[in-house]
């Protein structure tokens, strides 16, 4: 779903400027002065051609933004502005500094024009849809990633899982793991499932987290592991993302009622939004992925990946072995030994081949 929405937003924001006589492309230019009046805000979501953004204290230790939807700014990037990003010049999560140019009415938003992106702290990025090569930043500035996988319905599988952890170690966010609908599952596929993640827990040392939205199982446990920071959910459609969310927060960003109010159509759902947590940190639902591919993975750095082959790989009989077709690999040795988990390795050959097709 996102595919095409988050690309078909991308066209509309630069068309809307396009119509209005503003420059098409946006120059960046760094180290441009702040105007006086400008403001610090935080992107909570992406509505039509807008960013909304949340008022945020300027000093950045006073605390996260009041995600009040009474005081969201509807921006547009300015024509020139101080970013440190060349693709993907805003995204949400991003911290900006914008100037409202129409205050808020009775019943219209504020409107404003982002200045300046401030440096990313972390960022959850890959390859852009389509032929070329490009970056696509999802999310920036998140502490953790939570992969979200359903135990049925859609069919339990984890490949996706190692792809994320990818990302995650990439772009500097801490994993987690969710898997949801508990509930649908019993006996012996439950100890199958449970049996296949635990190379997660026990060999990667990752928190995951086994829940039901229908039961309220694990939930607790859950928003105890989310609350105080900032996490990301990110997994498949249907796996119950939204879901999870609307268990843990009580209040959630009407962006919705916002974008109909400009009449800017309904690509409001899709996307991703910053949403405050009852307990305090903030969740970002995303809307479900079906292609995740991972931006800048080449085939000599895919082992570094994974953790797990580092103590074995040194044994190996080439040293520029890439533990797939050469004898004498330890890392294959080991994986026979069952030293190394034969799911995660499985993983390694696929990205592996993945990579390797690409032109
Ligand atoms: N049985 C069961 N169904 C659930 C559970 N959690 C969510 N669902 C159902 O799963 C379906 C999908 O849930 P969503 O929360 O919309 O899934 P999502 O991951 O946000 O999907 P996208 O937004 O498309 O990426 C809905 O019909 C939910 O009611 C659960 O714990 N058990
Ligand atoms: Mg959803
Ligand atoms: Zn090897």
């Amino acid at each position: 779903m996102i595919l095409e929405s988050e690309e078909e937003r991308h066209r509309k924001r630069t068309r809307d400027r396009t119509q209005k006589g503003e420059r098409v492309r946006t120059r960046i230019k760094s180290g441009k002065s702040l105007p006086p009046n400008a403001m610090r805000g935080i992107v909570v979501s992406a509505a039509g051609p807008y960013w909304v953004v949340a008022p945020a204290p300027a000093d950045p230790r006073a605390g996260s933004a009041t995600v009040a939807s009474e005081h969201l700014v509807l921006c547009m990037v300015s024509g020139t502005v101080d970013a440190p990003e060349v693709s993907t010049l805003v995204t949400v999560g991003d911290v900006v500094w914008y100037i409202v140019d129409t205050v808020a009415s009775e019943s219209e938003p504020a409107t404003g024009s982002i200045v300046k992106v401030e440096e990313r702290t972390t960022l959850l990025s890959r390859k852009a849809a389509g032929r070329a090569r490009k970056e696509q930043v999802l999310v920036a500035n998140v502490e953790q990633l939570a992969i979200v996988i359903a135990a049925a319905q859609p069919d339990y599988h984890r490949r996706l899982i190692d792809r994320y952890l990818i990302a995650a170690d990439k772009g500097d966010l801490r994993p987690l793991i969710i898997v949801n609908k508990l509930d649908l599952v019993g006996g012996k596929l439950l100890e199958v499932i449970l049996d296949d993640l635990r190379v997660y827990h026990e060999t990667l040392n990752l928190d995951v987290y086994f829940v039901s939205t229908v039961t309220g199982q694990g939930l607790e446990e859950l928003a105890r592991g989310l609350s105080g920071t900032s996490t990301l959910f990110a997994g498949q459609s249907g796996v119950g993302k939204s879901s999870i969310i609307n268990k843990l927060a009580s209040t959630r960003l009407k962006v919705g009622e916002i974008s109909e109010l400009h009449n800017k159509g309904k690509h409001t759902t899709t996307g991703a939004t910053v949403i405050p947590l009852d307990g305090g940190g903030t969740v970002v639902d995303s809307a479900g992925i079906r292609e995740f591919a991972i931006w800048e993975l080449d085939q000599q750095e895919l082992p570094y990946y994974f953790e797990e082959f580092a103590p074995f790989a040194p044994a190996c009989k080439f040293t520029m072995c890439t533990h797939t077709h050469e004898p004498g690999c330890a890392v294959k040795q080991a994986v026979d030994d069952g030293q190394i988990e034969e799911g995660r390795y499985i993983s390694y050959t696929v990205l592996f081949d993945e990579i390797g097709q690409q032109p």
